[in-house]
Formats: structure tokens, C-alpha cells, sequence
């Protein structure tokens, strides 16, 4: 595979950019290589500055559901571009999303948009703290909830994938106003907010994990957090970043019947622009400035071609049948990738929701950070490389997800198949 144009580029970004990149886990260190540049995408694929074609599981990490530049959502960007880009003043665009943002999520009565999943969370948790009036967060091991500074204890996602324990520049006042516990521990959990109740503001969860790869809840784990959450007055907040319009129209809180009190969304909802948003109960985003009290801003927060680009993705995902369909798309293709890996006797647990997945190089079951560590990190970056040189774009990670989108076609998710199935037997002898 010709990589002479992007080790060109990488060569070049490095003396502007630090690590060449502008997020870590791009820049495939833990996989061993360096990274592609792509030049330009479509549908299920990439296609890098080598002129390389790839079949695409990164998704952009999650946003591109309907696959890349998808008819609709170029129209409507297109459309918006035509009236400007930003205007700093309310636009008709921003009712547009968030009526059908709160129409979607069963929990969502006020949304506030703003550009990333890290604003989305850092605000949540002000928000929260402003409620209760109480200034400890409490999270999970290997989640990953952006790297605003309160998050960046014992996270997942890059913060993983580097072998990070935090991160420099966090103060220790920071940190210790932070408990991480593990994962689907309903044991810890009880203990933690019963002991710490006072002075507890929020839980923080990804309902699915899908930072250390994916982790589903274990069965009742969101139920107990729910109950103990509202016994104990403390604001829950679900981090739906990836899984919200991810895993049904109504994100994981309608898959799993849950209600939080807060619920952060981004990637999908910005239909590939940027886009973050939190929302929850009114009697909470009220407090919210200008209405009340706690303060929060953003000079493209609302952008009129972020909400059109948002809008018409959420408007291709409301049709009858969507998730269905995508779901079952996936499913299938998760059963072959199952069956290939013990036709070959490759070790791998491959946990999967809905159209998120991801294959753990380890024979033993993943139910939190703890586990997913057990995974062959390197085997998984081997993995990665051969894929890679046969056309098929994984998460430069094991401690990331895999997306089927709409766009993947038959063929695409066949070929990945007969490539997984090469590998594994290069693997094997
Ligand atoms: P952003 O600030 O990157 O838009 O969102 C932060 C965030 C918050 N919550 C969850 C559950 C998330 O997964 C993320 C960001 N996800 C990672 C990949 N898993 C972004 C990729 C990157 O850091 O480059």
C-alpha cells in the first residue's frame, strides 16, 4: 500500500502541529504506524492522499451513521451556506434541532447546543454542582466523557490508548472532587453514593461504555444507579455522546428505558459538523444562563450550518424502520466476525449494542476497565496494520468502537469479513 503522500504530511504537520495531529488517538501510536491523511470521503468509504480506497468502521468516531456525505445532508449544508455561516444571534435552524432533539429523548424538556461532547459534559456537571449545591462528580473507570479537567481521572478513550494515568495540568483540587469507581460494580456504587451522598452533585455515565470499547450495562446496573441516583437526590447525567440517536431514535435511554436527569448528546446530532448539546429536566436547565444563574456560552454554539447538517441527519434517522434495519445489518455482521474468530481459534470476546462494537483480543468476558485491560493490545494493533493493507479502516485503538452505518453495503461488510478471515489466518499459523 502507497503511504509516501501521508508520511509526507505527517512529516510536515509535526513541525506545526503537536504529535502531527489535532486529537492524540489519531495519530495511531498505539497501533504502530503512523497515520493516514484522508483527502476525501463517501458513503461507507475514506479515501486517503495515497489514493488509497478504504471501507470505513471509524464512522469520524460515531457521527456518520448515514455514512459520509450523505444526498440529504449535503443539500441542507449547502442550503444553509447560501444565507451565511455564522451570524453570534438566534437562527431559526437552532429550533429546528432542538425540537426534534426533545421530541426524541424521553427525558429532555430544554436543550442547550454547543460545539463539542466536552462542552456538553463540562456544562452538564456545572449545571449539576449548581443544583445541588455539592462539588463531587462521580464516574466510571474507563469512561470517557471529553478531557474537560474533571474528567480526566482513570479515563478511557485516548486517555487509555496512551497509557495515560491522567493527565499534567489537572490540579489536585480538581481531582479530588472526582471518585471513579468501576464500571457495573452496583456493590461500589451503592457504598460511594450512600457514604458520599452530602457532597455528591452527579453521576456521570456512558449507559454503554464505549471508551474502553464497547461495554454494555449489566442487566439492572442502570435500574439500581437510577433508584439510588433519585433516593439520594444526586443529578444523573447519561453521556450520550456516542450512544445518543446511536442506538435507537431515543438513544440508550429509550433502549434501556431509563430516564437520567440530564443527558449530554454530539457526533450524530451534528451530522458530521460540529455539534455538542446537554438538556434534562426543566427545573434543572433552568438554572442555565440567561434564565437563571449558572453560566455557560459558546460563539458558534447553534451554528446555522451545524444545525442543518444536525436536522437533516435526524430527519433520515426518524424514518419507520431505521434502527431495526440498521441493528439487524450489524448483528449479522457481528455473528460472522464471532464465528470467523473461533473457526480460527483467535481469542477474541466481541461485545456489541446495537450498531457499536468492538472485538477484545481475550478469551475472558468485558464488563469493565479491569477486563478490558486483559486484552491483547498488541495483537489488536497487528490486527489493525493487516486490515489496514487490505482496505478496511478500524479505530487505531482496542479501546474504541466499531460503526456499521446506513451506507455500509452487503458487499462492504462481506469484504471485511473475507479480510478479518485472511488475518486470522496469517494470525494462526
Ligand atoms: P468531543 O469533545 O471529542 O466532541 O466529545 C468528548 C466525548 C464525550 N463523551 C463521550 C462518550 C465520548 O466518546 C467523547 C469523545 N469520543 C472520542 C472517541 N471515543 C473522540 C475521539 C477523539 O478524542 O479524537
Amino acid at each position: 500500500m502507497k503511504t509516501e503522500a501521508s508520511s509526507a504530511l505527517f512529516l510536515k504537520a509535526k513541525q506545526y502541529i503537536p504529535g502531527g495531529v489535532n486529537s492524540p488517538v489519531r495519530a495511531c501510536k498505539a497501533v504502530g504506524c503512523d497515520p493516514l491523511f484522508i483527502r476525501r470521503a463517501l458513503g461507507s468509504k475514506v479515501y486517503d492522499v495515497d489514493g488509497n480506497e478504504f471501507v470505513d468502521f471509524v464512522c469520524s468516531w460515531g457521527p456518520m451513521i448515514l455514512g459520509h456525505n450523505h444526498p440529504a445532508v449535503v443539500e441542507a449544508i449547502t442550503k444553509a451556506l447560501a444565507d451565511g455561516t455564522s451570524f453570534g444571534a438566534p437562527c431559526p435552524g437552532e429550533i429546528e434541532l432542538a425540537e426534534l432533539v426533545v421530541d426524541a429523548l424521553p427525558s429532555v424538556e430544554r436543550v442547550r447546543f454547543v460545539s463539542s461532547g466536552t462542552e456538553a459534559t463540562m456544562s452538564a456537571i456545572r449545571l449539576a454542582r449548581g443544583y445541588t449545591g455539592r462539588k463531587k462528580v462521580v464516574k466510571f473507570d474507563g469512561c470517557y466523557h471529553g478531557h474537560a479537567d474533571s474528567f480526566l481521572v482513570k479515563a478511557g478513550s485516548g486517555v487509555i490508548t496512551l497509557g495515560i494515568p491522567g493527565s499534567p495540568g489537572v490540579p489536585e483540587d480538581i481531582v479530588k472532587n472526582t471518585i471513579s469507581i468501576p464500571y457495573n460494580d452496583a456493590t461500589a456504587l451503592e457504598k460511594t453514593l450512600r457514604e458520599g451522598a452530602d457532597d455528591i452533585a452527579c453521576v456521570i455515565i456512558e449507559p454503554v461504555a464505549g471508551n474502553m470499547g464497547v461495554v454494555p450495562p449489566a442487566v439492572g446496573f442502570l435500574v439500581r444507579l437510577r433508584e439510588l441516583t433519585a433516593a439520594l437526590g444526586i443529578v444523573l447525567i447519561f453521556d450520550e455522546v456516542i450512544t445518543g440517536f446511536r442506538l435507537s431514535f431515543g438513544g440508550a435511554q429509550s433502549f434501556y428505558g431509563i430516564n437520567p436527569d440530564l443527558t449530554c448528546l454530539g457526533k450524530i446530532i451534528g451530522g458530521g459538523l460540529p455539534v455538542g448539546a446537554y438538556g434534562g429536566r426543566q427545573e434543572i436547565m433552568a438554572l442555565i444562563s440567561p434564565e437563571g444563574p449558572v453560566y455557560q456560552a459558546g460563539t458558534l454554539s447553534g451554528n446555522p450550518l451545524a444545525m442543518a447538517a444536525g436536522t437533516a441527519t435526524l430527519r433520515v434517522l426518524r424514518e419507520p424502520g431505521f434502527y431495526d434495519r440498521l441493528n439487524q445489518k450489524a448483528a449479522a455482521y457481528a455473528d460472522e466476525l464471532a464465528a470467523l474468530a473461533a473457526r480460527y481459534a483467535v481469542p477474541i470476546t466481541l461485545n456489541r449494542v446495537g450498531s457499536m462494537m468492538t472485538g477484545f483480543f481475550t478469551s475472558e468476558p468485558v464488563s469493565d476497565y479491569e477486563t478490558a485491560m486483559l486484552a491483547d493490545a498488541a495483537k489488536y494493533g497487528s490486527f489493525y496494520r493487516e486490515m489496514l493493507a487490505q482496505g478496511i479502516y478500524l479505530a487505531p485503538s482496542q479501546f474504541e468502537a466499531a460503526f456499521v452505518s446506513l451506507a455500509h453495503s452487503q458487499q462492504d461488510l462481506q469484504r471485511a469479513l473475507e479480510m478479518t478471515e485472511s488475518s486470522f489466518k496469517k494470525m494462526r499459523n
